[in-house]
C-alpha cells in the first residue's frame, strides 16, 4: 500500500483534516499514485543548481526511470529493441532520434555501435577452413576425402573422410593450404568431427615446418571420442618452435575400420592458448581478408576505421542510391584500396547499399539496431540526404 503519497496529502490537507479525510486520503495514496509523485514532483528551487522541473524526471534520459523509457522514446521516434538494457536504451534515445534518420552521422553511429572488441587477425587457416566448396588441398592417407553436404557443423559443406584401411584416418593438408606462424607464438588448432556410424578417437595435430617445408616437429592434441549424434570439437595448443614458418593441419581419426566414415568441419587455427570460438570470414562480424574461403579471417572491432560512399547506380540512374560502407584498419586489416579492389557485389535493383567483403554485410545489417537505421536511412532518398544536415 502506498504511504508516501497519502502522507503527503495528508501532510497538505492538515488544515482541513478530519478523521474521514484521513481514511478518503489513504484510499486515495492506495490508489498506487506513488508513480505519479515520483515524475509529477519537482526537484529543487527554479533558478538553483539541480533544479529538476515537474515532470522533468519523465523527458531526461539520463534521470528517466528504467520502465518509462520505452515511453520517452517515443517522443524522440526511437524503438527501443526488447533485448536493450538500460543503458542501450539510453544511449539509443540520445544518440539515435528520428530528426537524424536517414543523415550520414546516424548510419556511422549505427555502424560505430555494431563494431564491438577489437580488430584483429582471428582464423589462420587460408583455404576452405568450413569445406565450403572445396577440400582440394587435403592429402588422405589410408583413405578417401570427398566435400560432403550430408553433414555439417557451420555452413552447409563437410569433409567426409572415408577410411580404406584399418590402421585409421588422418588425412592432412598440404600444398597450399599450410598457414602461416611465427616461432615462439602460441597457436591453438581446432576441428568438429561427427562419426557416420561408428564414435572413435579423434585428434588434431600440427606438424610445424620451416620456410623449406622440411619438419620441424609434430605435436597432437587430447583424443576426443566423436559420436553420431553430434559434433564434437578437438583441439591442440602449442608454441611454434624456433625455426617454424608454417604448419601441415593434422586430422585424425583412430582405429577408423575399412570402409568407415566420418565427418570434419570448421578447422580454426588462431594465435590463441586455447579453443576460441569458431568463425571464418562468412560469420557474422568477421571478413575474410582476402578471397572469400580463400584467405585468413579478420575480425572487426571498434578500432576499425569506417568510410561511407554513396554512389549512384548507373543502371538505374533516377531513384536508385547505394551506400558502400568499407570497414578497415591500416595497421590489422588490409588497406583500404585492398578492400576497394575487392568490390565485387552485385547491385540488386531497389538495394540502397553495398559492402564490401560479402560478411561484412550481415555484420552490419544484423546488428539489430544497426539494421533498423540503416533500412530507415535507406528509406530515405538520397536528395533527401542531401538535403538534410549531416550530424
Ligand atoms: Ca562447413
Amino acid at each position: 500500500m502506498s504511504t508516501i503519497f497519502s502522507t503527503r496529502l495528508i501532510e497538505g490537507l492538515q488544515p482541513w483534516m478530519t478523521a474521514d479525510l484521513e481514511r478518503t486520503s489513504r484510499s486515495v495514496g492506495a490508489m498506487g499514485l506513488d508513480a505519479l509523485l515520483e515524475l509529477g514532483e519537482e526537484q529543487g528551487s527554479e533558478g538553483e543548481a539541480g533544479w529538476i522541473p515537474a515532470w522533468g524526471k519523465l523527458l531526461d534520459a539520463d534521470l528517466c526511470p528504467a520502465k518509462y523509457l520505452p515511453y520517452l522514446a517515443q517522443y524522440v521516434g526511437v524503438e527501443l529493441p526488447k533485448v536493450a538494457s538500460e543503458a542501450e536504451m539510453r544511449t539509443l534515445i540520445k544518440e539515435q532520434p528520428a530528426r537524424l534518420r536517414g543523415t550520414r552521422g546516424s548510419i556511422e553511429t549505427a555502424i560505430r555501435r555494431s563494431l564491438a572488441g577489437s580488430s584483429q587477425l582471428y582464423n589462420l587457416i587460408s583455404y576452405y577452413p568450413s569445406f565450403e566448396g572445396s577440400i582440394a588441398h587435403w592429402v588422405p592417407q589410408n583413405g578417401t576425402v570427398a566435400e560432403s553436404t550430408e553433414q555439417a557443423k557451420f555452413g552447409t559443406h563437410s569433409m567426409k573422410a572415408h577410411s580404406l584401411e584399418t590402421t585409421g584416418l588422418n588425412p592432412i593438408s598440404n600444398t597450399t593450404n599450410r598457414p602461416a606462424v611465427v616461432a615462439g607464438n602460441t597457436y591453438t588448432f581446432t576441428a568438429y568431427f561427427r562419426a557416420k556410424t561408428a564414435g572413435r578417437t579423434c585428434k588434431v595435430g600440427l606438424n610445424w615446418r620451416n620456410a623449406s617445408n622440411e619438419s620441424i616437429s609434430e605435436q597432437k592434441g587430447t583424443g576426443v571420442a566423436d559420436v553420431t549424434t553430434e559434433w564434437v570439437r578437438a583441439s591442440f595448443t602449442g608454441e611454434a618452435p624456433a625455426g617454424a614458418t608454417q604448419v601441415i593441419l593434422k586430422l585424425v581419426v583412430e582405429s577408423a575400420a575399412a570402409g568407415e566414415e566420418h565427418y570434419i568441419d570448421a578447422l580454426q587455427l588462431t594465435q590463441t592458448s586455447g579453443p576460441v570460438e569458431y568463425a571464418d570470414g562468412s560469420t557474422t562480424g568477421y571478413a575474410w581478408l582476402g578471397t572469400t574461403n580463400e584467405s585468413v579471417t579478420g575480425k572487426y572491432g571498434a578500432s576499425s576505421e569506417f568510410e561511407i560512399i554513396e554512389r549512384r547506380n548507373a543502371a538505374n540512374a533516377e531513384d536508385a542510391y547505394h551506400f558502400q560502407i568499407i570497414v578497415y584498419n591500416e595497421s590489422e586489416l588490409p588497406s583500404k584500396a585492398l578492400l576497394e579492389a575487392n568490390v565485387t557485389a552485385v547491385k540488386p535493383a531497389g538495394v540502397f547499399w553495398t559492402l564490401i567483403t560479402g560478411s561484412l554485410t550481415y555484420a552490419v545489417l544484423e546488428a539489430a539496431h544497426a539494421t533498423y537505421a540503416l533500412l530507415e536511412a535507406a528509406h530515405t532518398t538520397y536528395e533527401d540526404m542531401e538535403a538534410r544536415p549531416s550530424a
